[in-house]
């Protein structure tokens, strides 16, 4: 079990420096397994070689963009994205919220929707050493404080690259794999997708390039959450 969540000291030393953060999510959290090596954000910092990600995410302030990770080296490889937002916490608390799945993920894909390992959940031990439980550990009707986790897992043959992204949008993908957190008194959701490219390698047309993109995340702010999200 981690240690307790900084609640109140942390979301006002946000909101200190972040007053338009006050209302929608903020991102506590996020951390990047690569190959095995942890990467793990409580605050702003450098990202290791081969990371990119948008200013929502690097800075911890929305939260919302996107994360790219470039891998090299033939053999097998691993890359985990670890997201733990707040929606509206100054309204209402950062564990009124539950997560929901939707669609079917694609070979190679784990996912985890879980408490962030304060109380009761394994999702960061999953991060940490895998796998991925592939559950959802915070349902509607059991609200908690909510964190998503995706998981790509793929072999590269000599001259490979792969390129595996992590989303975090306002908008919810118009189809494919993806994974929601909803607030349900601001009726607000944020929504986790990723994909995998593979790129390179023995047949360099664009017919080599393989494409198993799962959708996109986004946040519904503002919007009344809609049932039929739910799985
Ligand atoms: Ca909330
Ligand atoms: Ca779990
Ligand atoms: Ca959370």
């Amino acid at each position: 079990m981690r240690l307790p969540k900084l609640f109140a000291l942390v979301s006002l030393l946000q909101f200190a420096v972040l007053p338009s953060a006050i209302a929608g999510p903020v991102l506590y959290e996020w951390a990047l397994n690569i190959d095995g090596t942890l990467h793990d954000y409580f605050s702003p910092g450098a990202l290791p070689p081969g990371v990119l990600a948008d200013p929502g995410i690097a800075t911890q302030t929305t939260g919302l963009g996107s994360v790219a990770v470039t891998v090299t080296g033939a053999g097998a490889h691993s890359v985990t994205g670890f997201f733990d937002h707040e929606i509206d916490e100054l309204i209402n608390t950062f564990f009124n919220e539950f997560g929901a799945v939707s669609g079917v993920a694609p070979a190679g894909l784990r996912w985890e929707i879980d408490e962030p390992g304060y109380v009761f959940g394994n999702i960061f031990a999953h991060v940490i050493s895998g796998p991925l439980d592939n559950t959802n550990g915070v349902p509607a009707g059991s609200p908690d404080d909510v964190s998503l986790a995706l998981a790509w897992n793929f072999v590269l043959g000599a001259g490979q690259t792969g390129h595996v992204h992590f989303l975090v949008d306002s908008v919810a993908p118009a189809a494919g794999f993806y994974l929601t957190q909803t607030d349900p008194d601001s009726g607000s959701s944020i929504f986790l997708s990723g994909g995998l490219e593979i790129e390179g390698g023995a047949a360099p047309e664009p017919a080599s390039y393989v494409l198993l993109l799962t959708g996109i995340v986004g946040i519904a702010l503002g919007r009344r959450y809609r049932q039929s999200r739910v799985v």
